[in-house]
């Protein structure tokens, strides 16, 4: 198995016309998940990709579970939960510029809220290459923050944790979001996180301040919407205890092209377990964002997260890390849902090997 991910889905009812939620007349189902929208993308890469959470036993779990496998996902470890509904949620159309829009959730108290370390099957968890969290999950219940700690605990045997941290400010009712998220993405081998979410959450601007408040991940990704994202990647100066064995994940420096390498910061570690400070180990590697007409801004990240962990685990070059990132971000950004229909693998790699004009 390529990745397994942990999380809640949900059934997203979208707006039929923008506007306030008080004024919505009607609204078109679809499905939402951080977590699934990363595999339903990786899937459609062509990676294996498994989904383990719980849903109940109505029809709204029986919509995910028959729509998410339809993707491509294995679906065999999502249980079904008599006792408690399945998650869903409303959204409104939100402004295309700056993403304001109205969520509600009806979740609390959910099927996949009681995912807790005795109730879904670690083993299925650990057997991949990338085990893929995100912040969402730590926010639901406190079972489901054991289960992530669990999880991301250091052993031997662990497989490369990818952690979104996806600061979620309206799951977050007792103020412990920031500290709690901090926590997990510093046991985590590769972050995603948005400089606007690292500032809101942790009060941190920019990749550096973001790089020493985590010291612990070999690669930490802070995307920047429409300006970009960049990369630091640590290589192999991280401790053991906190470096995954996949191969897939080996650095490869000198292939990112030269005004695509942070001059700043491109000084990689000479003397492995030494005691500087971590974010001068890094490598930084920028690459802009190609231009959209964007429709919603829902699932983009994850869908960059996608098509950083699928050419990660195919061991490309970091800069073609993030430009996959990016093409998957860009098509979830030109429909009204979180899933859009990707690029295949062939057609995303034509995409990436544009030159450097058509990424400027
Ligand atoms: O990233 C998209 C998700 O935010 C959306 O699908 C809903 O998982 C969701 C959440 O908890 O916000």
């Amino acid at each position: 198995m390529d990745v397994a991910a942990l999380g809640e889905s949900m059934v997203t009812f979208l707006p039929s016309r923008p506007g306030r939620l008080a004024d919505v007349p009607s609204f078109d189902r679809g499905i939402g998940g951080a977590e699934t929208n990363v595999l339903c993308t990786l899937a459609a890469a062509g990676h294996s990709a498994r989904w383990v959470s719980r849903v109940g036993a109505d029809g709204f779990g029986d919509h995910l579970v028959e729509t998410i496998g339809a993707c491509g996902v294995d679906v065999r470890f999502v249980g079904r939960d008599p006792h408690r509904p399945t998650g869903i949620y409303f959204r409104t159309a939100g402004d295309r510029a700056t993403d304001a829009h109205e969520v509600a959730y009806y979740r609390a108290g959910s099927a996949a809220s009681a995912m807790a370390v005795g109730t879904v099957d670690a083993e299925a968890l650990g057997a991949c290459r990338v085990l893929h969290l995100s912040g969402i999950t730590a926010a639901l219940s406190a079972d489901c923050l054991d289960l992530l700690r669990e999880l991301t605990a250091p052993r031997p045997d662990r497989p490369l944790v990818s952690f979104d941290v996806n600061f979620r400010p309206g799951l977050w009712h007792d103020g412990a979001g920031p500290e709690v998220l901090l926590e997990l993405a510093r046991r985590a081998d590769l972050v995603f996180v948005g400089d606007d979410e690292a500032r809101a959450a942790w009060g941190l601007d920019g990749g550096q301040e973001i790089l020493r408040a985590l010291p612990g991940p070999r690669t930490v990704v802070v995307k920047r919407g429409a300006a970009g994202a960049t990369a630091y990647d640590r290589g192999d100066a991280r401790p053991r205890e906190l470096k995954a064995t996949d191969d897939a994940t080996a650095p490869d420096r000198g292939e990112a092209r030269p005004q695509e390498q942070d001059a700043t910061h491109g000084a990689t570690a000479k003397h492995r377990g030494d005691a500087r400070p971590p974010e001068q180990d890094a490598t930084a590697t920028s690459v802009p964002a190609p231009k959209v007409d964007v429709v919603a801004h829902v699932g983009a990240g994850d869908a960059f997260a996608a098509g950083f962990l699928s050419a990660t685990l195919r061991g490309l070059p970091v800069r073609d890390r993030l430009r996959h990132g990016h093409l998957m971000a860009a098509a979830a950004l030109t429909v009204p849902g979180d899933l859009a229909t990707p690029p295949d693998r062939d057609h995303a790699d034509r995409l990436c090997a544009l030159d450097e004009a058509a990424w400027e």
